[in-house]
């Protein structure tokens, strides 16, 4: 059934619903020395490559993989579009590792044919901090797709984890493995409807027409917080405990110090919006919401090239309520032109989604641990973590 999966130290299906199996690692680190000091071997063809997103030659080349060969959506109407900004900010956050972003290159012609990566992140489980990888852009080539590359991506990027004293992981994934952790569900707010439906990401349903979607979706002209302004460098240790406080709600969520706060929530131009709300009275930020950028790449259509997508990403509210701040998120980002705003049903966002007019996507996103058990599957409204 799952040859790779079943050999890995993860959740397995035979062990769904035995709770007698205790929670946290499945396997004990090995000493650092018994660690495979050799990457695994590829097919002849093919050969390893550090890629060093700093060259923007590099960095071109896996923008370039993954514009042709990421992630569609089960229709193939749709493919991830990550800007080469938005690759830089989600592979260099602090205390990255320049040799977990792995490439596969062709050794006759040197051209990149697939990748995988990682990114370190201090995670909490219940009130166990665990030092776990990030695992993300897993991507092979569409010409050498079912030859069971990726799980030799897989097992090289999980030693070079090892080499760094990491034995524990994060992915996500729209394919359903041995065992999810949560399954989630994606909602998307309506912001141009009409270029939703004429790209055939909507569809008009029964009785509605086109002029009644537009006055149904218009929002108001301008945000409704009093004190809502763009977050900047001296906002950082405030929204640092606000995350802090607010992260501590769930059974998994990272943990952010003021460095990881200032790389993944100060604003950077079509990557990552952040706003805060600094009271007027008492100068103390109160509140904040935060926003990336994802455009999809729309395959197929005579009229438009790009979809140009929000996701909802950190929000913390203590004074304001989450649905005036969402609210106010949907129109900044109506403001700047974006088509629709995601959102999945993690953390407290299932309320406001209902509210606020999103629909529900088709097709779900898995959240994986790998080597960590849980008792049992969590509720999306229990888990604290985004991930790109
Ligand atoms: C996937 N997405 O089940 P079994 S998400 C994990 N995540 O193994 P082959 C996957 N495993 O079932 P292909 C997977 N997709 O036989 C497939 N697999 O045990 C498993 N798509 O390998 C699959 N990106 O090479 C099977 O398949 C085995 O040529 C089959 O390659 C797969 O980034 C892929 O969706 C996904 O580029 C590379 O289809 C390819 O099809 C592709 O024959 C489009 O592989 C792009 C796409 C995936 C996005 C993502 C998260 C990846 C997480 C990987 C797991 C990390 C584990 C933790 C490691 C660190 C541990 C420590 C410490
Ligand atoms: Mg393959």
């Amino acid at each position: 059934q799952h040859k790779f999966w079943e050999t890995q130290p993860v959740g397995q299906f035979k062990d769904v619903g035995n709770s007698s199996l205790p929670e946290g690692p499945i396997e004990q680190p090995t000493p650092l020395s018994e660690v495979k000091q050799e990457p695994y071997n590829l097919p002849n063809l093919y050969e390893w490559t550090i890629c060093d997103i700093n060259s923007d030659e590099i960095c071109n080349e896996v923008y370039v993989l993954l514009t042709n060969n990421y992630v569609e959506d089960d229709d193939n109407l749709f493919r991830f579009n990550y800007s080469k900004e938005f690759l830089r900010w989600g592979l260099r956050p602090p205390g990255y590792f320049k040799s977990w972003h792995i490439g596969v290159r062709v050794k006759a012609s040197k051209k990149l044919v697939a990748f995988i990566t990682a990114i370190p992140v201090k995670m909490r489980v219940r009130d166990e901090v665990v030092k776990m990888a990030e695992v993300n852009f897993l991507c092979v080539h569409k010409k050498l797709r079912s030859k069971r590359l990726a799980p030799v991506m897989i097992k090289e990027v999980t030693r070079r984890i090892h080499l760094e004293n990491i034995w524990q992981a994060a992915y996500t994934a729209g394919v359903f493995l041995p065992t999810p952790v949560t399954t989630c569900q994606y909602w998307h707010r309506t912001l141009n409807p009409k270029k939703l439906i004429d790209v055939g990401f909507s569809r008009l349903g029964d009785r509605m027409t086109m002029s009644r979607a537009i006055k149904l979706y218009k929002l108001p002209n301008s945000t409704s917080t009093p004190g809502l302004r763009k977050m900047e460098l001296r906002d950082v240790p405030a929204v640092t405990q606000l995350l802090k406080d607010y992260l501590s709600r769930f059974v998994v969520a990272p943990i952010f110090d003021d460095d990881e706060v200032e790389h993944w929530l100060l604003p950077q131009e079509n990557v990552i919006e952040s706003y805060v709300v600094e009271s007027l009275e008492s100068h103390e930020i109160t509140d904040f919401f935060s926003f990336y950028t994802l455009p999809s790449s729309i395959l197929n259509n005579q009229n438009y090239s790009t979809l140009k997508a929000a996701y909802t990403f950190y929000n913390v509210s203590t004074n304001t309520s989450l649905l005036q701040l969402i609210q106010d998120a949907l129109i900044i980002a109506k403001q700047n032109d974006f088509d629709v705003f995601n959102a999945l049903d993690i953390m407290e966002n299932e309320p406001f989604v209902k509210e606020l007019k999103f629909g529900r996507g088709d097709g779900q996103l898995y959240y994986y641990l790998y080597n960590y058990r849980l008792r049992s599957p969590l509720k999306p409204s229990e888990l604290g973590l985004v991930m790109l």
